[in-house]
């Protein structure tokens, strides 16, 4: 019985099983697609594969015009890889690219071996990541979601797993049909839960009367140093590791710019290329701190050499959580371990207020909190207001959010030149005559 799919689909790649599981790679070369887009793909697959706890023991592309809807690569390269992945003795081949159900059934009949794609592999990372209980409710969501269309198959590989033929009588259409009950279930459970906890914190939200300090927000391509930087601004001590998706609940700690000013900074999950939109979806209460943020500072791993795609991935990913309007400030990371590549001068000419630095030496972290102080200041400049005298409740909800530094009045109306936090100014719109 499903009992427990989560249990069972965390282990999408067995590490206790007695040895690592062997896996093989696999791409396809469509015509508007280069062979080096595709190599550095691979290589990405190849490093999420390893940070799942497996081993790439080796790889195919074939070359199509279109894919083929039964198997997806063609049904001759197939059985060409099968054979090398039986003589290679391969537990589990990975595809590149999302597969359907249909696709995954064939294949698994093809290479009688466990067949994933990238998604259901990203996935089984952020389940393996997941720390707080919103965070792995967010993952066995997203889970179960791929899984349900595709669960005759992962049914078949699960209760081979498991060693379980007889276990549970067959895999007849009204087992089948059962299970899909189940996880159904399951999801709708999780979806109730997952909105109790958002009420809650909205409401604990409402309550707590939001701070004074803007709100930056780190953002970037896994790997980029996020965390590194966050580490170095504010002397904590977060997971910063040569891994993929080492971070992926949000921290928030305090930053002092050298200008005395306050800072709140929060590091988050890193984006990936091809990041399953069921999973953006699912880390969108997440997300909340990056689409709430003031400024953004988006951080880019400039000795990489897809930095420019990476860049490209990250804004594709803020687009969808509707952050994409938001200020940003471009920091260039590690340029400790640049080799002299033009990368570096291509990319400050593209984004000119971007600042160059290495989180680890601490070069261009000067320079860097003085853009932070530059970017968010304007939003905090003196306004002045007129607000009617009869307007009482007005008046004092100013001076409880703002900070007046300069009032006058007259039999009509009270002017006031006062420093409101951007996030209320929305509120004193009708009153505001001018930005001093
Ligand atoms: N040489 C060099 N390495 C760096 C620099 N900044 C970070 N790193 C290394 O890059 C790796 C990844 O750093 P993290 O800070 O974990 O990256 P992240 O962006 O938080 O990654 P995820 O949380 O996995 O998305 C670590 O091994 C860091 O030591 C840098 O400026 N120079
Ligand atoms: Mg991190």
């Amino acid at each position: 019985m499903l009992s427990c799919p989560s249990r069972k689909l965390k282990a999408l790649i067995e590490t206790r099983n007695t040895r690592t599981e062997r896996v093989f790679l696999v791409g396809v070369e469509l015509q508007n697609r280069d062979r080096a887009a595709l190599r550095d793909s691979l290589a990405e697959l190849g490093e999420l594969t390893t940070t799942a706890g497996g081993e790439v023991v080796g790889d195919g592309i074939q070359k199509m015009e279109s894919l083929s809807p039964a198997t997806f690569i063609g049904k001759g390269k197939a059985e060409e890889f099968a054979d090398s992945c039986r003589r290679q003795d391969v537990d589990t081949v990975i595809f590149d690219d999302d597969l359907s159900p249909a696709q995954c059934r064939n294949l698994e009949k093809i290479f009688e071996c466990k067949i994933l794609d990238r998604t259901s592999l990203i996935l089984d990372i952020f389940a393996r990541r997941a720390r707080t209980r919103e965070g792995k409710m967010q993952i066995e969501l997203a889970q179960l979601q791929h899984l349900l269309p595709r669960l005759t198959r992962f049914w078949g590989h699960l209760s081979r797993q498991s060693g379980g033929i007889g276990m549970r009588g067959g895999e007849g259409e009204s087992q089948l049909e059962a299970d899909r009950r189940k996880v159904s279930e399951r999801i709708d459970k999780i979806e109730r839960d997952l909105d109790a906890v958002r009420r809650q914190r909205a409401t604990q939200r409402a309550g707590r009367q939001r701070s004074q300090w803007p709100l930056a927000s780190i953002v970037g391509y896994t790997n980029a140093g996020k965390s590194t930087l966050l580490n170095a601004l504010t002397g904590s001590d977060v997971l910063a590791k040569d891994i993929l998706f080492a971070t992926l609940d949000p921290t928030t700690r305090r930053l002092k710019l050298p200008t005395n000013q306050n800072v709140l900074l929060t590091d988050t999950v890193g984006f990936i290329k091809k990041l399953p939109h069921g999973l953006v979806e699912a880390f969108k209460a997440t997300l909340e701190e990056v689409v709430r943020a003031d400024l953004l500072l988006h951080v880019v791993d400039i000795s990489h050499p897809q930095a420019e795609d990476q860049i490209a991935a990250v804004d594709a990913v803020l687009k969808e959580i509707g952050a994409d309007e938001k200020a940003t400030l471009m920091v260039l990371n590690k340029m400790d371990q640049l080799g002299g590549s033009g990368a570096l001068n291509r990319l400050q000419e593209k984004f000119p207020h971007a600042v160059a630095i290495s989180a680890t030496t601490g070069e261009g972290i000067p320079a860097l909190l003085s853009e932070i102080g530059t970017q968010l200041r304007p939003k905090r400049e003196f306004l002045e207001l007129r607000i009617p005298h009869e307007q009482s409740a007005v008046i004092a909800r100013l001076h409880k959010v703002g900070q007046v530094i300069e009032r006058r009045y007259n039999s009509k109306t009270a002017r006031f030149k006062a420093r409101i936090p951007p996030h209320h100014h929305a509120e004193f719109a009708a009153y505001i005559v001018n930005a001093a």
